[in-house]
This record gives structure tokens, sequence and C-alpha cells, in this order.
């Protein structure tokens, strides 16, 4: 079964399942080994992993070459964070055509211009209009080459502060526009507004959300009110700077690497982690 199948299989299941942000192949490899079914391709991971902000600095062929590099490592889907489609439906056209013909399985689109802001940064969010965002599902949709890629509209209306029933009226003409659900973001601590759109959207299409600041909200209730995917959309990326600033300056202030050693991962576990193991044994049918 192709990536996309499973992944419209999963979204569509009425099941609430959990995906985790990748950035590089190496950390799609850890998502991977922990047993989750699909990665998420975060825009503000990758952008963070490349050194830059999540304000489209990088380019877009950057990133997805980013995001073949994680689907090359793996053998789970991959859904794609398009940010607001890189310039206009002609610029989202050619990256989905891209994205279907090398297996990812599905991008997310927001309804923000070009170049768009993270979510999580202070100040005006300006919202594209919802005709031209139209444009771009409908683009997103006609120019996939598997009939089961995912494009999923994602509204920023809440991040924008225009509230609950502004969300439910954009995620409607999504809808309409053939969008295969509906990812509506918030930054609400207590994630309210999600269940709300969720009570009032009812299940008429699967939603997706990302809790990053409403982590406490409980799954069954996210279910409940037609959650499928709920991303862990920057975890990895945290974790790696967290872990790197810690080991950077321990080293930094012993001027050595002896008393650190044993908090790293072996080398043994990078090249079992990378499978060296298999090229071994493919040398042994192949020759040298
Ligand atoms: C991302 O991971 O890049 C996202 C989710 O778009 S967020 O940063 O939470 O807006
Ligand atoms: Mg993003």
């Amino acid at each position: 079964m192709s990536y996309a199948k499973r992944f419209r299989r999963s979204l569509l299941d009425g099941k609430l399942e959990l995906i985790l942000e990748a950035h590089n192949g190496m950390s799609a490899r850890i998502v991977e080994e922990a047993g989750f079914s699909a990665i998420w391709a975060s825009g503000l991971s990758i952008a963070s992993a490349l050194g830059v902000r999540d304000c489209n600095e990088a380019s877009w062929s950057q990133i997805v070459e980013v995001a073949q590099s994680i689907h090359d490592a793996v053998s789970i889907p991959i859904l794609f964070d398009g940010d607001s489609g890189f310039g206009n439906f002609n610029n989202v056209r050619h990256v989905v055509k891209r994205l279907s013909h090398y297996g990812i399985a599905g991008i997310s689109l927001e309804d923000k211009l070009f170049p768009k802001m993270n979510s999580f940064i202070a100040g005006a969010q300006a919202l594209s209009s919802v005709d031209e965002y139209c444009g771009k599902i409908k683009a997103a949709q006609d120019s996939k080459c598997d009939c089961n890629f995912t494009v999923i509209a994602r509204t920023e209306a809440l991040i924008a502060g225009l509230g609950v029933e502004a969300a439910l009226k954009r995620a409607e003409c999504y809808h309409e526009a053939g969008a295969d659900g509906i990812f509506i973001h918030s930054k609400a601590v207590d994630g309210l507004d999600v269940l709300e759109f969720g009570r009032q959207w009812g299940k008429r299409s699967p939603l997706v959300v990302a809790p990053t600041t409403y982590m406490d909200t409980p799954l069954a209730l996210l279910e409940q009110a037609g959650v499928s995917i709920y991303i862990c959309a920057n975890h990895m990326m945290r974790a790696s700077i967290h872990a790197m600033r810690k080991v950077a300056g321990q080293i930094r202030k012993d001027n050595g690497i002896s008393a650190i050693d044993s908090d790293i991962s072996s080398l043994e576990e990078v090249f079992s982690l990378l499978d060296y193991d298999e090229l071994k044994a493919a040398e042994r049918i192949y020759g040298q």
C-alpha cells in the first residue's frame, strides 16, 4: 500500500493518531523506531535545523529536499508542512507535483500570506483572502500525481484572533474547495477554542491539530471533537537543542570530552540507527 493511501486511511478512520515531527533523516529514523505511524515534516523544525527562521527564509526547494531525505530514511508516511504554499497557486502546483511524485503522503497548507511567520510569534498574522486560498487547495488537488495524496487545509483564524465563528466559515469554504481535512490551529493554553470548533464542525471532515500550547487537553476529548491527527509539532527539534547545548557547554567547561562520553549516544548506537549491518549483508550479495 502506498504511503499516501496509508496516511489517508489513518486520517479517515475516526481514531486519533499521534504523529511526531522530524527535521532530517536521523530524527525521522528515531521517530519511526519509537513506533509512530507517520511523520510531520515541520516547517519550523526544518528551518531551525537549517539555522534560519520559520518565515520562508529557506526556499521551498530546500525544504522539499529535506522532506525527501526524511522519506528516504524511513518506511512510514510523511505529512509535509507546506506553509502558505510558498507563493501563489502556481507555486503550490509545483510543490505538490514534486511531493506526490516522490511518494510524500500529503501536504498541509495554511491560509496565511507569503512570506508567512510562525504562528507562535506575537504580532499581526495576516490571513489570505478565502478565494485566493481556495484556489490553492483546488490547485493542490488538481496537480497531485497520486489520487491518495492528502491535502489538508489549515486555518489560522484562531491564531489571528478572529474567533471560532470565523474559523468555521473559512473551514466550510476550504471543505467545499476539496480539502481532505481541516487543520484547526490555536495558541490557546486550554484548547477550548479547538474543542468548540470541533463540536460545531460536527465531523464533516477529519480534523488535524498541533496542541503545542494546550498539551494538557485529554486525547479523548480531542477525539470526541473529531480530531484524527494529533501533531507533536516541534519536540524532536527542541530536544536536540536542549541536548546539544548541554554537551557543548560541558565540553567547553571541561576543555575535554571524557566527562560527557557516557551521557551521549555511543558510536555503536549511531551505526545501528543507520543500519550499517545492512550494508555488510548487501556486500555479501553484490560484492564490494
Ligand atoms: C510547524 O511545525 O512548522 C508548524 C506548527 O507549522 S507550528 O509551529 O506550531 O505553527
Ligand atoms: Mg509550520
